[in-house]
């Protein structure tokens, strides 16, 4: 049995004091049992974020790290800081940092594989743009996407990764992917996932849906055989919106 995953991810929004006081009002809500909640926020929000959720189910998040693990990168952070601060995962590979800011599958990669050598649990997005999915190259660019995320990692590794599945298309513009069309492609990333390894490792992998995720739709998603959670954006930045989404997800 996979355990579902809700992580907000809060993209470059909120302060400190904004984030703490998040965490005070979801306390004891956003912690369903049965259902991992996690909130990935922008850097210098971390160290209180660990803080505020000691003592809650809720888990803390980063948005990106650098593969290595120290060295001359201005302006990066390396997975070995993310561990110091007590970060369990880290989103790779979102479609907004592969658009503006040059991450490639090869990056991704090397990030993927740093991420275990610190304990961090990489989430990582693929995703078609809109072209691609009117040229029927869907499950073509999330099979390149997904053998490039995992690439030299064990079995067991692989199994620990979390994917989370986003259409470009779908990403804060409202539109969302119908729950059937996304579990399809998921279903077919599982596959692929089972051809690299074996259908234990498959099996045991989760794999979000995300892109306009919202509280009256993610129960939708939940519901379907091979989606396990969201990667939610917008919708996570409210309390009670999130609070929302992790209870759907029961
Ligand atoms: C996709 C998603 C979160 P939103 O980027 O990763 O954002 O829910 O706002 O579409």
């Amino acid at each position: 049995m996979r355990k579902p995953i809700i992580a907000g991810n809060w993209k470059m929004f909120k302060t400190i004091a904004e984030s703490v006081a998040f965490v005070n009002e979801v306390k004891g809500k956003a912690e369903v049992s049965g259902v991992e909640s996690v909130l990935c926020a922008p850097y210098t929000n971390l160290p209180a974020l660990v803080e505020a959720v000691k003592g809650t189910e809720i888990k803390v998040g980063a948005q990106n790290m650098h593969w290595e693990e120290n060295g001359a990168f201005t302006g990066e952070i390396s997975g070995v800081m993310l561990k110091d601060l007590g970060v369990h995962y880290v989103i790779l590979g979102h479609s907004e940092r592969r658009q503006y800011f040059a991450e490639t599958d090869e990056t991704v990669n090397k990030k993927t594989l740093a991420a275990f050598n610190y304990g961090i649990t990489p989430i990582v997005c693929v995703g078609e743009k809109l072209e691609e999915r009117e040229a029927g190259q869907t499950k073509e660019v999330c099979r390149v996407q997904t053998e490039g995320a995992l690439k030299g990692l064990s079995a067991e590794q692989a199994a620990q990764t979390v994917i989370a599945y986003e259409p470009i298309w779908a990403i804060g513009t409202g539109k969302s992917s119908t729950a059937d069309d996304a579990n399809e492609v998921i279903a077919y990333i599982r596959e692929v996932v089972k051809s690299l390894y074996n259908e234990q490792t498959a099996e045991a992998l989760r794999i979000q849906y995300g892109g306009s995720v919202k509280p009256n739709n993610v129960s939708e998603y939940m519901q379907q055989s091979d989606i396990d959670g969201a990667l939610v954006g917008g919708a996570s930045l409210e309390p009670a919106s999130y609070i929302a989404l992790v209870e759907g997800a029961k």
